[in-house]
């Protein structure tokens, strides 16, 4: 079925999240959201969610290059032609354009819900989702003190959270985690995310970690850098899991060529959107390495995204899909997110398109700016 954009509205929102989000690259206390809107010329219409967050301290991308990216050049090359399925659209979108992925996966995305509503088909279904129900991990970033960790994980844990991430950095790091495995015991699914904290020579506290039994240390080097992550990996028995370094199949590739890490935290937006994060899913599994899905703090609709992603047959370890209310006081979708005692999340498969309804009114009200672009020919 052929997929002919005629029209992509841009809109930000912000959305004040229950308690603000502190990693050791910055703190998140209110999230500037960017929504899209695309339509198609039979008036088909799905929402997507550009996962760039306010500051560029994750990768070099922000919401306002984001927003850019999107008006200047992604979406004349995605409105002013016709695509045969939407596994067109990535390679369309790299030609002669580096980098800002995530404005890329926002319309990438959003292409291949479009495909799976205009087909009928759920998007889960669509990219060949697996299962029924998704586990479901939760992420907790850096507290004041170990007791007010030891205090955040043991509700998670309580919650039925299949895997507890806890945010490290240095000053923050083997107290922290050591108290939380005290208090929750030996076979907690525990692991730690440092977004970059630690470099080689000063590597002392993730060799420390290395005896807590963790699931996985992730990203503890820096972001661009596959080298050193070998390096480290030589040196520790817990598996390293790579979020920051994979931007692309072909860096994936480097690791297992390196050794760089033995786990890939996959985020669509990051990546590219589905196109990439397909083809790594599909490498992984080839070479036996496990994947599962990040997250960007995303609302309802970036969610929709990951939970039909975290279908895939590959993703076998929990992911951070934590429910909209670990977030937000109300969500923009309904049925909201939600997750079950026993820390499941079940994929829409009952519903063509991302199997959650936008609510377009409150999004109205929320919206801070907005930008429509339509074909030029
Ligand atoms: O490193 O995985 C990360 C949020 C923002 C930026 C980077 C990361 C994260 C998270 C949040 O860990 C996970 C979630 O969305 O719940
Ligand atoms: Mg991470």
């Amino acid at each position: 079925m052929t997929l002919r954009l005629e029209q992509l509205t841009l809109r930000e929102i912000q959305l004040p999240l229950k308690e603000p989000f502190r990693i050791s690259s910055g703190t998140q206390a209110v999230r500037r959201i960017l929504l899209l809107e695309l339509e198609d010329a039979d008036g088909v219409s799905v929402w997507s969610e550009c996962v760039a967050p306010e500051e560029p301290n994750y990768t070099s991308e922000a919401i306002d290059t984001a927003w850019l990216a999107i008006r200047n050049w992604v979406a004349p090359r995605v409105l002013n032609r016709t695509f045969d399925e939407p596994a067109q659209v990535f390679p369309a979108l790299e030609r002669h354009f580096r980098g800002h992925l995530m404005a890329k996966a926002a319309v990438e995305m959003g292409m291949w819900a479009l495909d799976a509503e205009r087909l009928g088909q759920p998007l889960a279904a669509r990219l060949g989702a697996a299962r029924e129900c998704v586990e479901v991990g939760i992420s907790l970033g850096i507290q004041t003190t170990p007791a007010a960790l030891v205090e955040r994980a043991g509700r998670a844990a309580l919650a039925g959270y299949r895997k507890i991430k806890i945010k490290i950095g240095p000053g923050a790091d083997v107290e922290y985690i050591r108290a939380v495995r005290e208090a929750l015991g030996p076979e907690a699914p525990l692991m730690a995310d440092a977004n970059n904290a630690y470099t080689l020579g000063a590597a002392a506290p993730l060799l420390e970690l290395d005896e807590l039994g963790l699931m996985m240390i992730e990203q503890p080097l820096a972001w661009d850098d596959l080298a050193r992550h070998a390096a480290l990996q030589r040196r520790l028995r817990t598996p390293i899991c790579l979020d920051e370094s994979i931007t692309s199949v072909e860096r994936v590739e480097d690791m297992l060529a390196l050794g760089s890490g033995r786990i890939v935290n996959i985020k669509p937006g990051r990546v590219g959107g589905f196109g990439p994060s397909l083809a790594i899913h599909d490498l992984c599994q080839r070479n036996q390495i496990p994947v599962w899905c990040g997250g960007m703090l995303e609302s309802g609709v970036g969610r929709a995204y990951n939970v039909a992603l975290a279908s895939l047959p590959n993703f076998v370890l929990p992911g951070d899909l934590s429910p909209g209310s670990r977030y937000w006081t109300e969500d923009i979708v309904t049925p909201e997110w939600v997750m079950s005692g026993d820390g499941l999340m079940r994929v829409p498969l009952q519903q063509p398109g991302i199997g959650v309804a936008v609510d377009r009114e409150r999004i109205v009200r929320l919206t801070m700016r907005e930008e429509r672009l339509r074909r030029t020919r």
